[in-house]
């Protein structure tokens, strides 16, 4: 692929992800809501400021820079020093707890499993994984070592590992599909499908497949989740960008309206979009909102000039 068309994609995911967050932010916790009422949200908000999930992916990503490539130490560093930081960007309950018991000497690859019962399967190491499709996008072997290890510094459970895996995955057969190049459904939940090493994800993949024609919302829903469980949000982010995968503005808008973990699902589903489409695709009128978006881009050149 060109370079030039790369960078573009590269931008496109990560500034795709910050606006799904800023966007869903607004409706975290919510109902099931009308397209119309999310996309009138979009044009009232005067300021698209982001959650944990952005703050994690920018954390994930000058680590990634920074020590180019995977590090896991400054990688949980980097987590805490932006943490302590801005503590109040919406972290769920776990991740916090976790830095405390690494800075109390416990090893980054260890602190996690101290905290849940079996490490955590919240989708918080696959919200912020975009980044490691990006850098790995041609060698899906090394994507899910460092999927799964970036994952574990806050979430050890299997569920919560392949969920990233699976969320860096999409993002990177979404970068290597060239925008004009038509995204054929099927073969992508089939690629996503055979990579998934757990029955669950495998099955929650498959009933992606069959929703695709589906219109009632409440069914989606009901079917795939939109909790906060990687379980539950991974595979209705993938949904929701292949529903529509021509447009950024309806993926998001698609994913917000599904209500429940608003910004989690609209972030994944919007960098997924973002790698495909590039940052063009994304409106002007939503980029221009965004908090902080000047150093997103930055990170997001830094990370294409690491990966070419
Ligand atoms: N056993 C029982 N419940 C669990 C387990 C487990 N092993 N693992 C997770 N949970 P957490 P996150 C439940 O705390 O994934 C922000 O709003 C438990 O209810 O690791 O970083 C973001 O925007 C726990 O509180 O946090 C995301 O939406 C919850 O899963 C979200 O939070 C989340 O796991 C990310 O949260
Ligand atoms: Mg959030």
């Amino acid at each position: 692929m060109h370079k030039g068309r790369l960078k573009s994609k590269f931008l496109g995911c990560l500034i795709g992800a910050a606006i799904g967050d800023g966007l869903g932010a607004w409706r975290e916790g919510r109902r099931i809501a009308e397209k119309e009422d999310i996309a009138s949200l979009a044009e009232r908000v005067e300021e698209l400021a982001y959650t944990d999930d952005t703050h994690m992916t920018i954390g994930v990503v000058e680590s990634l820079i920074q020590s180019r490539g995977f590090d896991g130490e400054h990688m949980a560093q980097t987590f805490i020093k932006n943490y302590e930081t801005e503590p109040w960007r919406g972290y769920g309950p776990g991740p916090p707890r976790v830095f405390r018991v690494i800075k109390s000497g416990e090893p980054w690859d260890s602190a996690a499993s101290k905290i849940y019962r079996g490490g955590s399967f919240g989708n918080g190491s696959a919200m912020r994984v975009a980044p490691v499709g990006l850098l790995y996008s041609n060698n899906p072997a090394k994507l899910r070592e460092i999927a799964y290890k970036s994952s574990s510094i806050t979430h050890s459970h299997e569920l919560g590992k392949e969920g990233a895996a699976l969320q860096a995955y999409a993002v990177a057969l979404a970068l290597n599909t060239p925008s004009g190049e038509e995204i054929d459904r099927e073969a992508f939940l089939l690629k996503l499908q055979n990579f998934a090493q757990t029955q669950l994800y495998k099955e929650k993949i498959a009933n992606t497949k069959e929703l695709l024609g589906e219109q009632d919302r409440a069914r989606v829903v009901a079917v795939l989740g939109n909790g906060i469980e990687a379980l539950n949000s991974v595979p209705t982010a993938i949904y929701c960008f292949l529903k529509q995968p021509k447009s950024y503005k309806d993926s998001v808008i698609y994913a917000i309206s599904l209500g429940g973990d608003t910004d989690t699902i609209a972030s994944m589903a919007g960098a997924i979009s973002g790698a495909y489409l590039g940052i063009e695709a994304i409106p002007q009128e939503w980029r221009l909102k965004l908090e902080n978006k000047a150093y997103i881009e930055d990170l997001a050149e830094k990370l294409w000039q690491t990966a070419t």
